[in-house]
């Protein structure tokens, strides 16, 4: 019911609506539609109220949930569905323990994480408010070694995010995006399978978005910003997360319909930061140096060998050799 006198104050944005209108056209007492209206404003809504107009809704909260987000979501089915937490251990783990009984697209958004993770373990900084922690659960019909293309979707779909709100970020393949040389985004792709099938896959997606520098710890610091700290301005999280699951949507359906990734593949070459430089390629004990020529078609990153010899590989941790920074 909240929800329905929301969308009532949000379609008349600038005016008053009456409480006698909410209340016949849903249906409710206007006793109930005050009480509503208390609980919105002290959710954060500022809502005007004169006795004889009614209600007029004046701002709204800075929160990831669907109210929120739906009047910037073009998609279908990505993200129409929408759990929202104050605090999560993780949206990962959340997400993992309630993908089985979800639909695909549905979203677990969190405002802050205490155990946010990273790849093997390691940690992910999610301050509250600041930035977008989000998880979408997938429950593609393809082969489990086709999601690592999955993390190239996420990354292609930041970074034209980004681009739309006009701040232009490079893809540190697979799985990170970058702005001046640091990491503002990081994806993090788990999959539950059996065999050959797929149950479920988790796709965690991290955006540093109006988060300060003293949100990142003294060795954080040199690696990692935030979309404030490179604009210099707040940026609108729910229109950013909103055009995050659009963009998603976008690239996805045509790889999980026809395994289609040509304009995945396009953005992560375009935007590669790693075409073209001399690269360390760590993968478990075995550190290797190579130049990274290309990513090819089915999105493995082609790397050439002192002796000539090439290799496409399709996971690992690389970074680019001769530099100090994170990259
Ligand atoms: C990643 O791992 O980049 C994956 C991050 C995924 C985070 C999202 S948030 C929503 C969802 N729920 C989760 O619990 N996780 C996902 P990796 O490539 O392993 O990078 C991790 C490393 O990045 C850390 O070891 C730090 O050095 C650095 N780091 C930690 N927090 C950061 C931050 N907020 N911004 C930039 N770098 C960070």
């Amino acid at each position: 019911m909240r929800r329905n006198i929301l969308l009532m104050l949000k379609k008349h944005r600038d005016e008053f609506i009456s409480g006698e209108r909410i209340s016949q056209e849903l249906g409710i007492s206007r006793t109930a539609v005050w009480k509503h209206i208390n609980i919105l404003r002290e959710e954060g809504y500022e809502i005007e109220s004169m006795p004889k107009n009614g209600y007029k809704l004046v701002s709204s909260p800075d929160i990831l949930i669907l109210e929120e987000i739906e009047e910037y979501l073009t998609t279908n089915f990505i993200g129409r569905n929408i759990y929202y937490f104050d605090s999560l251990d993780s949206t990962n783990t959340k997400a993992k323990e309630m993908a089985m009984d979800e639909e695909e697209g549905t979203v677990v958004v969190a405002e802050e994480q205490i155990k946010g993770k990273g790849r093997l373990g390691r940690n992910w900084v999610s301050p509250k408010g600041k930035g977008i922690w989000m998880s979408i659960i997938l429950k593609p019909n393809m082969l489990p070694s086709e999601v690592a293309k999955l993390t190239l979707i996420g990354a292609a779909a930041v970074n034209k995010a980004l681009e739309e709100m006009g701040i232009i970020s490079y893809i540190k393949w697979p799985n990170d995006i970058v702005i001046q040389g640091k990491k503002v985004c990081g994806i993090l792709t788990e999959m539950s399978c059996e065999l050959n099938i797929i149950n479920y896959v988790i796709m965690g997606i991290g955006i540093n978005v109006n988060l300060l520098k003293e949100d990142f710890s003294q060795e954080l610091v040199d690696k990692a910003t935030s979309l404030k700290e490179i604009t210099g301005r707040d940026l609108d999280r729910k229109r950013l997360l909103a055009s995050v699951l659009n963009h998603f949507e976008n690239l996805y359906l045509p790889f999980k319909q026809r395994g289609d990734i040509s304009a995945t593949i396009d953005i992560s070459r375009g935007k590669s930061l790693l075409i073209g430089k001399e690269i360390r390629i760590l993968r478990g004990n075995d550190e290797k140096i190579g130049r990274a020529l290309d990513i090819d078609e089915q999105g493995g990153l082609i790397i050439e060998y002192k002796d000539g010899t090439r290799e496409h590989i399709f996971s690992g941790e690389v970074s680019i050799r001769g530099l100090r920074e994170y990259i």
